[in-house]
């Protein structure tokens, strides 16, 4: 059965970041130094999800939606990263379930979203092998408690970002600016990953999943400088993530003049591991050209020359739906059989959506932007991409990250001073998508 979805993670709604016995992950830290967020926002309180967590399933209820797709927070489960788990801390994502699937709606969780208990970050983080193994202990507890009613696991929400983000540009949690120093964050994350898959099976796990962020890339021109940017960038956001996982190989960094030193023998074959479905975020295409001076100063071989001629979101970013069958078809065309089932477990768009004076949202252009991507996404699969779900993100306007509360990307709109929920024109739009689509079965 085809899922029709929405996704949330745990920091981006949760708030309670005290509540339950939970310790500190990386994102509360950095979102308390000046400078890093946005207006100084942090996730203290989110949508304080951890107590309104029964009015949130009933809006899901309410969207029909076959699947929910959010995160567990490792520093509810184990506060230090390591050790005994939290009772407190399970309990919570046990009453979730259970109210999730008392509703007949799928639970879909991701382990990890980038809040990583910061005392592991203390110890290295993900430039930290040990991390890695740390996450699979992490995964062997929730799984013990939670393996026999969540069917699918997701291991990690798009190590590229958090690889880039966190490690490379420093514009995410933990902060750091190491460029290609924070290669190793790829490899530990997916090495992480393995194990956690490992952790998985042998509880019993019924789907386990990936989910990268992926993005077409499109080159700026024919030129040969452009084409070999173009194919270094693949290199780094895309393949970097999914040939491992697909094909069991790295593939080559020599345009950046890297190497994972830190892959030992045995690792591939864990990372390798068959899954169930590749879970694939996409949010825009991507277009290169050769580097100009400023990534060369910087050591990078490509430059983003930014895709033009289409419409922007609130976040700027280029609304191409095209771009979701080029992925999709791109995919197949890479890897063939090597594809498992795929999952579209994020798409959406922020907007600047505020209630009207009679208290509804009209947000006419995230219908567009949905209705346009689910067409490219079903075109694709017109034409042999096993595709098998499709999340919105996000059920809820949420913590948007370095952006704090400023981009809004819910289906329902959250007002963060009274939290009063109030299901925008997206909302209704995609409740009569699912039941359409559910009759043309
Ligand atoms: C994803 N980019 O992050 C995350 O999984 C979500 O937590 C997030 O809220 C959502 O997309 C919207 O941003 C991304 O710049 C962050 O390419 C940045 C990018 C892509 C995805």
């Amino acid at each position: 059965m085809f899922l029709w979805g929405a996704a949330t993670a745990a920091y981006q709604i949760e708030g309670a970041v005290s509540a339950g016995g939970r310790g500190p992950s990386v994102w509360d830290t950095f979102s308390h130094e000046p400078g890093r967020v946005r207006d100084g926002h942090t996730g203290d309180t989110a949508c304080d999800h951890y107590h309104r967590w029964p009015e949130d399933v009933g809006l899901l209820a309410g969207l029909g939606v076959d699947s929910y797709r959010f995160s567990i927070a490792w520093p509810r489960v184990q506060p230090g990263g390591s050790g005994p788990a939290n009772p407190a801390g399970l309990d919570f994502y046990d009453r979730l379930t259970d109210a999730l699937l008392a509703e007949g709606i799928v639970p879909a969780a991701t382990l990890f979203h980038w809040d990583l208990p910061q005392p592991l970050q203390d110890a290295g983080g993900w430039l930290s092998r040990d991390t890695a193994h740390r996450f699979a202990d992490y995964t062997a507890l929730v799984a013990d408690r939670l393996a026999d009613r969540i069917p699918m696991w997701i291991t990690l929400n798009e190590p590229f970002v958090h690889m880039a983000f966190g490690y490379a540009t420093g514009v995410h949690a933990p902060g750091q600016v190491l460029l290609t120093g924070a290669l190793p964050a790829a490899h530990h994350q997916l090495l992480g990953h393995g194990l956690a898959t490992a952790a998985l099976r042998a509880r019993g796990a019924e789907r386990v999943l990936i989910t990268n962020n992926c993005t077409p890339v499109r080159p700026a021109s024919a030129d040969p400088a452009d084409l070999a940017a173009a194919d270094a960038y693949d290199v780094l956001h895309n393949r970097l993530f999914n040939d491992p996982v697909l094909l069991g190989t790295y593939p080559g960094l020599d345009a950046y003049g890297a190497a994972l030193d830190c892959v030992r023998d045995g690792d591939l074959e864990l990372i390798s591991a068959p899954l169930d479905g590749l879970g694939v975020n996409y949010y825009n295409p991507t277009r290169i050209a050769a580097p100009d001076a400023e990534a060369a100063a910087l050591g990078l071989p490509f430059t983003d020359a930014g895709i033009t001629g289409h419409p922007v979101t609130a976040f700027g970013w280029p609304v191409v739906p095209d771009g979701l069958h080029e992925l999709l078809t791109g995919l197949k065309a890479r890897y063939g059989d090597a594809l498992p089932p795929v999952y579209v477990t994020e798409n959406g768009c922020s907007q600047p959506d505020e209630p009207g004076p009679d208290g509804t949202v009209d947000d006419r252009e995230r219908i567009a932007y949905l209705d346009g991507h689910i067409a490219a996404m079903e075109r694709a699969a017109a034409e042999g991409v096993d595709v098998r779900g499709y999340y919105v993100w996000s059920l809820l306007d949420n913590f948007e990250w370095a952006e704090g509360y400023h981009q809004r990307f819910g289906l329902v709109h959250v007002d963060f001073a009274t939290q009063r929920r109030t299901p925008k024109a997206s909302y209704h739009w995609f409740r009569e998508h699912i039941v359409r689509r559910r009759a043309r079965r």
